[in-house]
């Protein structure tokens, strides 16, 4: 192709973002394009999947068989979330055996959040109420994504990512009217899971490398710092719901601005994270990497079996 032929398929293609219209996989579209995709949606895919390991392990001790349907099914969505997304990207060219040795050779990221422990039954609360929470604030303007197969998987996504919400606060609140131990596992939780949360919608817009070339292509349509700022506004009256204290002393309610002020992040902690120190991150690939190990047996039988059947 010519370098004017390309020009006018840029042009073309800029036309169409402009007009927001869908970019769907066969479509021309520019190769930065197709690769800022691949990298968002799989770092998305693999955190659905790491993001069942803190949970899993509160499977077998939930405090009753209808938490531990809930949590189930919640684990078994996340699953879901993780394959509609590895298909997304796979319709931009890339293969799922790439994307998994991506992930588990620690080249691709995932989310910050997912490497922190769940040391008591309220870490699950705490999860579903701020983790949850977070994610539905950033993918909800997902769904209107220029790219057409990830704007649709996050309809679904958005959707169960509500019920997850619902069942997390549910439980902080019935540990919240419970007893003094019952409330001060609740406050603990939210002390450790709060400014993790917060770090998890990214760095701060003046630090963030791909939000401006994102917001362009509308493959973002909130900036991080926009999305951080909505999740406090959002979180601190549902804090006060539940008569615990959000462990930040310079939050306060910025009459002006009509939103919250907070205190500073620690930012350090949040690099130390991406870069594989956080207290769980050995531990979490570990886990994966044995998990796709020790699977090994099953794809081979699935697709003997499938070969056979031709
Ligand atoms: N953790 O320039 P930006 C969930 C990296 S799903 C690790 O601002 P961007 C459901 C970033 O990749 C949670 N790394 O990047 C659930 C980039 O590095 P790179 C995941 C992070 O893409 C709930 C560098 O820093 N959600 O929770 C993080 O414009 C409960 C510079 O950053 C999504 O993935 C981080 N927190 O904005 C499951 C949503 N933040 O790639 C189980 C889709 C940034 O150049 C239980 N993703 N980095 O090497 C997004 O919206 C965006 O990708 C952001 C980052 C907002 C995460």
């Amino acid at each position: 192709m010519t370098e004017t032929q390309i020009k006018i398929l840029e042009a073309q293609f800029e036309a169409r973002i402009a007009n927001d219209e869908k970019i769907e996989p066969k479509d021309w579209m520019p190769e930065k394009y197709r690769k800022t995709h691949i990298r968002q949606m799989s770092q998305h895919a693999h955190s659905e999947i790491i993001g069942m390991l803190p949970e899993g392990n509160w499977i077998s001790r939930a405090p009753s068989l209808r938490r531990k349907v809930a949590l189930l099914a919640k684990v078994q969505d996340e699953a879901g979330h993780g394959l509609y997304l590895y298909s997304a990207c796979e319709t931009l060219g890339i293969t799922r055996e790439e994307l998994y040795e991506q992930l588990h050779s620690g080249k691709a990221k995932y989310s910050s959040i997912f490497n922190y422990p769940t040391i008591t039954w309220a870490d699950i609360g705490a999860i579903g109420w701020l983790v949850d929470g977070a994610a539905i604030i950033n993918q909800v303007p997902l769904c209107n994504t220029s790219f057409g197969p990830y704007a649709c998987a996050m309809v679904r996504v958005c959707k169960e990512e509500s019920f997850h919400q619902r069942q997390g606060y549910e439980i902080m609140l019935t540990l919240c009217k419970g007893t003094v131990e019952q409330k001060a596992m609740a406050q603990d939780a939210l002390n450790r899971w709060w400014w993790p949360a917060l770090m998890m919608l990214g760095p701060t817009d003046d630090q963030s490398v791909h939000t401006a070339q994102s917001m362009k292509w509308k493959l973002k349509r909130k900036t991080n710092d926009e999305l951080r700022q909505q999740f406090i506004d959002q979180t601190v009256p549902q804090a006060d719901i539940l008569g615990i204290k959000i462990p930040d002393s310079d939050l306060k309610w910025n009459a002006d601005k009509g939103s919250y002020d907070f205190g500073e992040i620690d930012w350090d902690e949040f690099w130390q994270v991406v870069k594989g120190h956080g207290p769980c991150n050995k531990q979490r690939m570990k886990a994966r990497v044995s998990a796709w190990e020790n699977g090994a047996w099953v794809r081979d039988a699935a697709m003997a079996y499938a070969e056979k059947n031709k």
